[in-house]
């Protein structure tokens, strides 16, 4: 018998609920989850969405380096907050399964910390 516990088969659309886009209430559409290898019948198996940020300098002037983790589908943005309460994005792209590298030149000196979120996981 099948089990969603060991984690086998969930790239089909077999026991999804074809009522709710996000079977098991995660967050994250079956769909997107699929494509992400993720569990989408499993709440703690989520698309690995990461963001690494290196600061460094070109001819003095400092750089801020973005790479993220490879993600297919989805419209994506980096955020940015001075204050971890407000958000504004400071970037789009679009999910497409490769690791996207961007670079901020001249960020901005206050403290500043950067998120990654998916805002259209249908795109
Ligand atoms: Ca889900
Ligand atoms: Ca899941």
């Amino acid at each position: 018998m099948w089990s969603v516990d060991q984690g086998r088969e969930y790239g089909g659309d077999r026991n999804t609920d074809p009522l709710n886009g996000d079977s098991d209430g995660d967050g994250f559409l079956d769909g997107f989850e699929a494509a992400n290898k993720s569990a989408p019948l499993v709440a703690n198996s989520q698309p690995n969405l990461t963001l690494e940020m290196a600061l460094s300098d070109i001819n003095g002037q400092p750089v801020l380096k973005f790479k993220t983790s490879p993600i297919v589908g989805g419209l994506i943005t980096i955020e940015q907050s001075f204050d971890l309460k407000t958000w504004a994005a400071v970037m789009f792209f679009n999910g497409e399964g490769v690791a996207y590298e961007t670079t901020l030149i001249r960020p901005p000196a206050a403290k500043s910390a950067y998120r990654l979120k998916v805002l259209d996981q249908t795109q």
